[in-house]
């Protein structure tokens, strides 16, 4: 039994491995071999069995503790090559996130208007006829109001209703504060559409407020003229046009000039160098009646915009449903 030239070879092998898989697959060779050894001893003399049991007992005791160092060895190794820190590696970026153009939009548009005087409020979403519709001076009959299909109106239960215009949080502000005012109500709005290219089911409006003594409309056509020139930071014309509000008289349609041709004429303002912007008015005597404000010594004006339509024009949108899609190819531009 060649034992000692068998212990040279295990011990050399040990020596050069050079991962743990390695090292595992050399100790459990070397294993094997010596089940060899000492199945061979039981041919043996007693006298042999003697000597070359102790020398299978000493390679035994010797692979083991040449594992085990090795072991050891190599596992100091792969952890040094784990934890290897390049510091002059660049760091990851996080990746960040951005604000909604919606939200751009109505911030700016509150930041203007703030700086011109007036305060931001805020009210709910759900709302009841009283302050969407009666108090508005909005008649029981009115087409809007339409509980079937036809009207544009989500009903809810109990004769609550999601807003349709932002105008009830004015309302609000009238019943519990007196003159004078001056107010914005920006936030989403819902009414029932069918949807494509111009039209959502929800969108964003920003309605103002402005009552005091001598209120009139060209005050109204300042302050619009103002906003207008910061928000697209250009000069704008405005046209108003006559028209109808239950909530107004007189009330008009506010046109800008075109934010695309810049009047010239285009596909956006069908040639016409105008866009509507919104709608506007002196507030109806009877709706101050309804906010126990009296008309004979209080005057105002009111409008309403369309913060999504306004968030179109001024980053050139085409289609209202970008805004929903929540498409980070869409998203990530702003
Ligand atoms: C439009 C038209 C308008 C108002 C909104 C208003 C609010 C109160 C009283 C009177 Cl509390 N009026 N709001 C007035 C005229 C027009 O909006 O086309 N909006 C997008």
């Amino acid at each position: 039994m060649e034992i000692k030239k068998e212990k040279a070879k295990i011990l050399k092998k040990i020596k050069e491995t050079k991962s743990l898989k390695e090292l595992d697959e050399v100790f459990k060779e070397a294993q094997n071999e010596i089940k060899n050894f000492t199945q061979k001893l039981k041919k043996l003399s007693l006298k042999q069995r003697k000597k070359f049991g102790k020398e299978i007992n000493e390679l035994k005791e010797k692979l083991e503790k040449e594992y085990r160092a090795k072991k050891q060895v190599l596992q100091e190794k792969t952890k040094e090559k784990k934890e290897f820190f390049d510091v002059t590696a660049p760091g990851k970026k996080i990746e960040l996130g951005s604000f909604h153009p919606i939200t751009l939009v109505k911030n700016r548009a509150e930041e203007i208007f703030q700086s011109l005087g007036f305060e931001i409020i805020l009210g709910p979403e759900i709302e009841d006829e009283w302050h969407n519709f009666d108090a508005l001076n909005i008649p029981p009959d009115h087409p809007a109001r339409d509980v079937l299909s036809l009207g544009k109106t989500f009903y809810l239960e109990e004769k609550k209703l999601m807003r349709s215009h932002t105008s009830s949080v004015q309302i609000r502000y009238m019943e519990k504060n007196n003159p004078p005012l001056k107010i914005v109500a920006p936030g989403k709005v819902f009414r029932k559409d069918a949807i494509d290219a111009t039209h959502e089911i929800e969108f964003w409006q920003l309605e103002g407020l402005m009552v005091d003594k001598k209120i009139s409309v060209a005050n109204f056509k300042a302050i619009m003229e103002e906003f207008l020139k910061r928000f697209f930071e250009k000069e704008m014309k405005i046209r108003l046009r006559p028209s109808y509000f239950p909530f107004t008289e007189p009330s008009f349609e506010v046109d800008i000039s075109c934010v695309i041709c810049g009047g010239k004429g285009c596909q956006t303002c069908k040639e016409s160098g105008w866009i509507e912007a919104g709608g506007a008015g002196m507030v109806h005597p009877q709706v101050f009646r309804n906010c126990k404000i009296d008309p004979k010594e209080w005057q105002g004006f009111a409008f309403g915009m369309g913060l999504t339509r306004l968030t179109m024009l001024k980053y050139k949108i085409p289609d209202i449903r970008y805004f929903h899609s929540g498409d980070l190819r869409f998203l990530k531009q702003f």
